[in-house]
């Protein structure tokens, strides 16, 4: 009976629920200032001439880490703005508050730098010629795309020169027959969908932040996002590059070839590194041909373990077809109700603890159609769906996907939030958030959801605002959970300064050690100071030098 019932209502669904308009663009970029609480809650240690010396980061680490400015590094004076002036153009060098302002925070509007310069390059010879400058003059750099990062690693944690390559922004060549797109690193990603979509091309990469973010950003994260389940990750996809080292060299890897096994592939350093090694310019991408079959399923689960069993069944019922398997459960639906104009729930409301949503892309319309209904329909009777509904067209595909995508912008809007980003075995995921819960009680609610066929799970803890005993449940707690199952403590939103000095969760004293070393051969000579300095340090104070870039000027205490 319950099984009939469900069974109806799915094939009720595919002919009725759901006739909306909503802009598949990304919300990101629409979040004005008022919806986003400022919560900054940093004490910065002001020295007599008024520079900022240290930060406690309070609100998001439980260790309270203190950031200390590296006095090696120098201060901006007038002959600098003057010689930027020269080399970019008097527009292309930005001291104006308002946009000072708004470059020093992230988009969470929990970490604020206090960057006194922004600069805009237009093409690789400009990147290099800056940061040769800068290194000659012992001034620190953060390289910045769209600003759309989650654990501060793209904007100042002091005064560093900003460079943004969002000028940048040329598609330079795409071949058709290869499919491969060849830009530079300030192109949006959803302008690239938009360009490949036109040649019948997709972007083996989607995520939320579309709308804002820029490849050389998502590359030097090793953004992973919607699609990963199907096309993998960018070193998979990302054929060559060209990066700036910090001594001004400019590394030509730009190539366009599947298949080169000459010598060490230095491009994959650059990808996922956070920009510790280099600014990244230009990228290759491999991108796969449209195909004209997409579905989207959006379904009910009883349990988490329901979830589990159907993304085994999904690999194997719908294999070359599944092109996303994604998860929320039902407190991260009921913020997206609650939080999100025009979203609403496709099932029968607050009946269902878990929502699937699956995507199949392939060539043969019936073929895959009647592939996934096959699925769809098994899986109901096998009891792992209690119900679900078929996208019978692109409205209802999009108002689909904005309820995965819009999580993070209705936690946001909801009040405080913490943010873990977490790979774990899929079988014990879930476990962590019921831990998380029984711990943390009615002091804030857990959310979780995430790429579930990766095996990324993002943890949320939403509360009216932050304080300091949510935190004291969360961490270090958290991380020791998934140091202990072999997981990684960021999946795919990287380190940044947020996690800088907790990669010993994820990472053997030995494998940092080399990383280290590694970082040092691309340190320019004239850094020779803050190399020894780097030795002296402790390897977790090294890395969290690291990954703010490569002439960072903190230290970890
Ligand atoms: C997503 O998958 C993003 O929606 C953001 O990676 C996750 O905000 C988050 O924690
Ligand atoms: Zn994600």
């Amino acid at each position: 009976m319950e099984k009939w019932r469900a069974t109806s209502n799915l094939r009720r669904s595919l002919k009725s629920i759901l006739n909306r308009q909503l802009s598949s663009v990304s919300e990101f970029r629409y979040l004005n200032e008022k919806s986003c609480q400022p919560i900054f809650n940093l004490i910065r240690d002001y020295n007599s001439v008024g520079e900022v010396n240290a930060i406690r980061y309070g609100c998001f680490s439980s260790m309270s880490t203190v950031v200390q400015r590296n006095p090696s590094f120098s201060t901006l004076n007038s002959d600098d703005i003057s010689y930027f002036k020269q080399l970019l153009g008097e527009k292309s060098v930005i001291q104006d508050e308002d946009r000072l302002e708004t470059v020093n925070t992230d988009w969470m509007h929990k970490y604020k730098g206090s960057s006194k310069l922004l600069l805009q390059p237009r093409n690789t010879e400009e990147v290099s010629q800056i940061l040769k400058y800068c290194n000659s003059r012992c001034l620190a750099v953060v390289p910045q795309g769209g600003n759309t990062g989650l654990v501060g690693g793209s904007v100042p944690v002091f005064d560093e020169v900003i460079v943004n390559v969002g000028s940048m922004n040329n598609i330079i060549s795409f071949d058709k027959v290869s499919g491969i797109l060849v830009c530079e690193a300030g192109c949006i990603l959803e302008n690239l969908i938009s360009f490949l979509d036109n040649q019948g091309f997709i972007m083996p990469l989607d995520l939320g932040a579309k709308g804002s973010c820029q490849i050389g950003g998502n590359v030097s994260t090793n953004a992973g996002g919607l699609r990963l389940v199907r096309y993998g990750s960018l070193h998979g996809n990302v054929l060559g590059l060209e990066a700036v080292l910090a001594n001004g060299d400019v590394l030509d890897m730009l190539g366009t070839l599947r298949k080169d096994n000459t010598g060490y592939d230095l491009k994959h350093l650059f990808i996922g590194s956070e920009g510790s090694l280099g600014i990244v310019t230009k990228v290759s991408i491999l991108t796969p041909p449209k195909l004209s079959s997409v579905n989207i399923a959006f379904l009910a689960c009883r349990d988490y373990s329901s979830c589990q069993k159907l993304l085994m069944e999904a690999k194997r019922k719908l294999g070359e077809i599944l092109s996303a398997f994604e998860f929320l459960d039902i407190q991260a639906m009921d913020l997206v109700l609650n939080h999100l104009d025009g979203v609403r729930n496709p099932l029968p409301a607050s009946m269902h603890n878990f929502y699937v949503l699956i995507e199949t892309t392939g060539s043969d319309e019936s073929y895959d159609r009647e592939k996934l209904e096959a699925f769809l329909l098994s899986s109901m009777e096998g009891g792992l769906i209690s119900d679900g509904v078929l996208a019978q067209d692109i409205n209802q595909a999009s108002s689909f996907w904005r309820i995965r995508e819009g999580v993070p912008e209705a936690l946001m809007k909801a009040g405080a939030v913490y943010k873990y980003d977490l790979s774990l075995p899929v079988e014990k995921m879930y476990d962590l958030v019921d831990d998380m819960r029984t711990r943390l009680s009615d002091l804030a609610r857990v959310v979780g959801y995430g790429h579930l066929g990766d095996g990324n799970l993002h943890l949320n803890v939403s509360s009216s605002q932050y304080d300091d005993k949510i935190l004291e449940q969360i961490e270090p707690y958290i991380y020791e959970w998934t140091s202990k199952h072999r997981g990684s403590i960021s999946a795919e939103h990287g380190l940044g300064l947020m996690k800088a000095n907790k990669i010993y969760y994820s990472k053997s004293p030995e494998t940092v050690k080399t990383m280290r070393s590694i970082k040092g051969c691309l340190t320019p000579m004239g850094y020779s100071t803050r190399i020894k300095f780097f030795r002296t340090l402790s390897i977790h104070r090294a890395w969290c030098m690291t990954v703010e870039y490569s002439f960072s000027h903190i230290q970890c205490q």
